[in-house]
């Protein structure tokens, strides 16, 4: 049976927790403790490990899937939680103050394994931002990666991200 390592990581807050729990099989591993900082105005606990799920896919795939922590604090989870993983999810939250410079933050610490793998883009809390900064970056650095509007409470959403991911491995093989 064929397995694949997935990472779901973002910006804080961002919906990684909630889109792994929107995803997964069963209900995730997840690693809470309470929020302390300016985190704490939006929600009450936030991720200071990793979270954990598994999703089998019709074909036979299992996906383990793992959520890293969003706050740059935890970073040094970030790489452990990384290892081995042969596909990247980042979950953007554009009501942030500079959602183009968060996702450089990500791509880049990512960016030796998501060349060597790939990766999606999940844009959150709207439905129509103007993407092209995003797609400029990405070109600057000539990454050619989708990039998709989603909630990360919403099923049908989370599986298109998955699925574009899957899709997007499938065609570098
Ligand atoms: N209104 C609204 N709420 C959202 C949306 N996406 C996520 N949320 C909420 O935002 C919160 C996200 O919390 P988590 O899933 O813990 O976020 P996280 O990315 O795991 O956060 P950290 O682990 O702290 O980095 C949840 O309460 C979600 O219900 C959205 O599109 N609209
Ligand atoms: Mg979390």
């Amino acid at each position: 049976m064929a397995e694949l390592k997935i990472v779901i990581t973002g910006t804080p807050g961002v919906g990684k927790t909630t889109a792994l729990s929107t995803v997964s099989d069963r209900p995730p591993v997840t690693t809470e403790e309470a929020t302390s900082d300016r985190l704490a105005k939006i929600k009450d606990t936030t991720t200071v490990a990793f979270d954990f799920g598994e999703v089998l896919l019709d074909d036979g795939t299992q996906l383990r899937i793992y959520g890293t922590p969003g706050q740059i604090r935890f970073r040094h989870m970030w790489d452990i939680v990384a290892q081995g993983a042969l596909g990247f999810i980042i979950l953007i939250d554009i009501t942030r103050d500079d959602p183009l410079e968060d996702l450089a933050i990500y791509i880049e610490n990512f960016e030796q394994s998501i060349r060597a793998t790939s990766a999606v883009i999940g844009v959150t809390r709207t439905t129509n931002a103007d993407l092209e900064p995003f797609y400029n970056y990405l070109e600057r650095k000539n990454l050619l990666l989708p990039i998709m509007f989603v909630d990360p409470r919403d099923k049908d959403d989370m599986v298109d991200l998955l699925m574009a991911l899957i899709a997007m491995l499938e065609y570098a093989e």
